[in-house]
């Protein structure tokens, strides 16, 4: 099955299985029928996620996380994969808001869009800030207060463009530009540059090490609703910051597991001081990997987002200042990866065209049976779980309407016996419609 009939089928049926989710907490609500409430709890649990992944698919949108600690390169890789130095990296903090990169079929549709943050959100941003002691950012906030408030006055914007390069100063200026990036909420870029396919999100989350828990909030909403999650890592061994990312992953995504949906980035290869070095440096992040999430080691990648744009000609002046020279890029990554021809140093040394491919195998094959194995899996609690309610209910009220008349008198329940005649029947039907279509004469 292909990406596009898998996911309308599974949004088919994710809908018609939360209606059965639905009626089933409503019937256990019953307090004669006596359904043990960790049913009710297994129903409004395994719901969640898959209201989450309906949304998803209803909006055709497949998500991929970029996450990692501050400073990791996310920013510098996703520049690299997009081959435009677009998002602003340095060694500052300067990623203010989660910025999403959509991917769009053709050139005319790419537009930049920003949406501005409302007084009661700007409020709410000045109060966070304060509550973390954030001084340096509320001092800046009140210096350009009139240029932010005349942002926030001019509301959101959608400022197309043809190609990427086009759009760098205003994404800097509403993105990283402290003037204007503390009035913004959220910027969104919609390019055909991202991926072949329509629908692929990528978040360029703040690092969750930030301190703003606005920033950690934002990365563990981001994880629990995402189909793929990149990391991006810079340090062999896996840091705190990084245990939360595997963690909010794994809540947030029950039914699989992390191997299926998560890729690792070694960063900054090129900082390394020998071959021997980064030889260790991939054997212990890959053992902790191993250890913590049970991550193959087919799905980590070394690299250098940095190198790969500065030996392709895609680094600005300021990249070129915090990298390097080409030369002596192509002299490290030489030493480090005994490759030698320019072509290679240029492709397989930064691990960039390796990491891209990885992806799109994984969206061209892979996801469908994620999608599935996911869907099936909470398809199957959610139908387990609403059947044993309604074996309860089945229990307590018997089908034969007379002892149900009976029944009804014994506990002087006036309203039971207009209810049972009406909503009984009708609910019996229901369920039994949606047994035979969707569980007996299941499809696939
Ligand atoms: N040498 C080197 N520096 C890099 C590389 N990737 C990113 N950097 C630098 O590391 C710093 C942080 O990168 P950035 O992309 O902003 O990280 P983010 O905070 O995770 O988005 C910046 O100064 C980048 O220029 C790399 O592959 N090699
Ligand atoms: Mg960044």
């Amino acid at each position: 099955m292909d990406w596009k009939s898998a996911s309308s089928y599974y949004e088919t049926r994710l809908s018609d299985v939360l209606n059965i989710q639905h009626f089933a907490i409503d019937l256990a609500k019953l307090p004669q029928a006596e359904v043990p409430s960790k049913l009710t709890e297994i129903l409004i649990q395994e719901g969640i996620p898959a209201n989450r992944q309906l949304e998803r698919l209803k909006k055709r949108e497949f998500r991929i996380a970029v996450v990692g600690l501050e400073k990791a390169g996310k920013s510098t890789f996703i520049n690299a994969w997009l081959e435009c130095d677009l998002l602003p990296a340095k060694g500052g903090r300067c990623t203010f808001t989660t910025t999403q990169i959509y991917s769009v079929k053709s050139e005319s549709e790419q537009r930049l869009e920003v949406q501005t943050r409302s007084e009661e959100q700007f409020i709410n941003l000045l109060k966070e800030l304060e509550i973390v002691g954030a001084k340096e950012d509320l001092k800046t906030i009140r210096e350009y207060e009139t240029t932010l408030q005349k942002v926030r006055r001019e509301g959101n914007l959608v400022i197309p463009f043809t190609r990427l390069e086009d759009i760098r100063e205003q994404f800097k200026k509403y993105v990283a530009d402290e003037k204007y990036a503390h009035a913004v909420l959220e910027a969104r870029l919609y390019t055909n540059k991202l991926a072949q396919a329509e629908g692929i999100v990528f978040y360029d989350v703040p690092g969750s090490d930030s301190g703003l828990t606005k920033h950690v909030d934002e990365a563990k909403e981001m994880l629990s609703d995402c189909d793929a999650v990149i990391v991006i890592q810079r340090f062999r061994s896996i840091r705190e910051a990084e245990l939360n990312i595997i963690k909010f992953t794994e809540q947030g995504d029950k039914n699989i597991t992390i191997a299926d949906k998560l890729f690792v980035f070694l960063s900054h290869i090129d900082s390394l001081g020998s071959a021997e070095a980064l030889k260790n440096h991939v054997e212990e992040a890959s053992q902790d990997w191993l250890k913590r999430a049970n991550l193959p080691i087919n799905r980590i990648v070394l690299g250098s987002a940095g190198a790969y744009l500065i030996l392709n000609n895609f680094a600005e002046k300021h990249t070129q200042l915090e990298i390097g020279q080409p030369s002596n890029i192509r002299d490290k990554l030489s030493n480090l990866t005994e490759i030698t021809d320019d072509e290679n140093l240029r492709t397989q040394a930064t691990g960039i065209p390796e990491i891209k491919q990885k992806i799109f195998d994984y969206i061209n094959t892979e996801r469908v049976d994620i999608l599935k194995k996911r869907c099936e899996v909470s398809i199957d609690k959610i139908l387990d779980t609403s059947e044993e309610i309604y074996h309860f209910v089945n229990k307590k009220f018997p089908v034969n309407p007379e002892e149900a008349q009976k029944f009804e008198e014994e506990r002087r329940r006036i309203s039971f016996t207009e209810w049972w005649e009406k909503q009984w029947e009708y609910i019996k039907a229901d369920l039994q419609n949606f047994y035979d279509t969707s569980v007996i004469n299941k499809p696939l």
